[in-house]
């Protein structure tokens, strides 16, 4: 006899996130967004990667997978195109998205997909006890390379529809960030990129660091988020002069990946019935054609 599920199947677990860790704020504020802006749990699907970052996919009540290491983008790609009446948001850190998924991200600014990436960066790895990651600074754990700017590395795909950073210590702000990035895939724009500056308290502390090196772009009248040549330039300014850009940094537009692929008369993937009388005979189909 197969036990039921238990009422625990359902409710989601405690943060086991570090007293200060720049995620709580992170998981507050999709929270509010997500209730603002009148997602259900049922039409909300989170996938994440591994690292503390990544457990937050335990912590809400919606539709959830843990990918492997640096994989939830693609994991996250293939449930849009399998359902694309959910919202369908990805999460995780700097390691899992800036090192081991590098191609993945790289990849996903030009196909365009409409799902939100929200990138708890720590400049760190977190979980495994404080390593050097692909932001990091020189000189951190003896680290000679220079730190990743995931804005910069946006910037230069012409397929880029939204870019955006936030800070954990200014929730407001980041707070219309999520907004943004959630009516941008709701209504099928592409791929919204959150990097949200989320400091580690027990391996790396930059939070007093970051707080100081934050310039915020929606406060300069001058900036102007649509043009991309204008926004590079800008933004390697400020680096040279020790800023953290934060803020809505780009938007643009460019067909959404399941705008050109999806046939919209078909049955999407996930609202297929399995064992449909169509579906055995399209199996049947394949089988003898390939296996004779
Ligand atoms: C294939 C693979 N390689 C390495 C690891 C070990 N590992 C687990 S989490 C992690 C990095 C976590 O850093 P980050 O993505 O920045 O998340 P954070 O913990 O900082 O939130 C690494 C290297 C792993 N789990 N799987
Ligand atoms: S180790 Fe760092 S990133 Fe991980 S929960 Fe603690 S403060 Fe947060
Ligand atoms: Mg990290």
């Amino acid at each position: 006899m197969t036990t039921p599920p238990s009422t625990k199947t359902f409710t989601p677990a405690r943060p086991i996130w570090c007293a200060g860790c720049g995620d709580f704020a992170v998981q507050g504020v999709l929270e509010k967004s997500l209730s603002k802006m009148g997602i259900p749990p049922h039409k909300l699907m989170l996938l994440a990667g591994i690292g503390c970052s990544g457990t937050i996919q335990n912590n809400l009540k919606c539709y959830g997978y843990h990918a492997l290491h640096g994989r939830v983008l693609p994991a996250t790609i293939g449930a849009k195109l399998a359902n694309p009446d959910l919202t369908v948001i990805a999460a995780g850190g700097d390691g899992d998205g800036f090192a081991i998924g590098a191609g993945h991200l790289v990849h996903t600014f030009k196909s365009n997909p409409s799902i939100i990436y929200i990138v708890m960066n720590n400049s760190n790895y977190g979980l495994t006890k404080g390593q050097a990651s692909p932001t990091s600074p020189i000189g951190y754990h003896d680290n000679a390379e220079m730190g990743l700017d995931s804005m910069l590395l946006g910037l230069s795909f012409l397929s880029t529809t939204f870019l955006a950073r936030g800070f954990s210590g200014n929730p407001d702000q980041l707070g219309q960030l999520m907004e943004a990035a959630i009516e941008h895939t709701e209504s099928g724009k592409g791929f919204a990129f959150l990097e949200v500056l989320s400091p580690c308290v027990t391996y790396y502390d930059t939070h007093r660091e970051w707080r100081a090196r934050v310039y915020n772009v929606d406060e300069d009248k001058n900036y102007d988020p649509t043009n991309r040549a204008s926004s590079f330039q800008k933004l390697i300014e400020l680096k040279d002069e020790g800023h953290i850009p934060i803020g809505r940094i780009f938007k643009a537009e460019h067909a959404s990946l399941e705008s050109i692929i999806i046939n919209k008369e078909e049955t999407f993937p996930a609202q297929q019935e399995i064992g449909h009388d169509d579906h055995r005979k399209h199996y049947d189909q394949f089988m003898k054609a390939h296996l004779g």
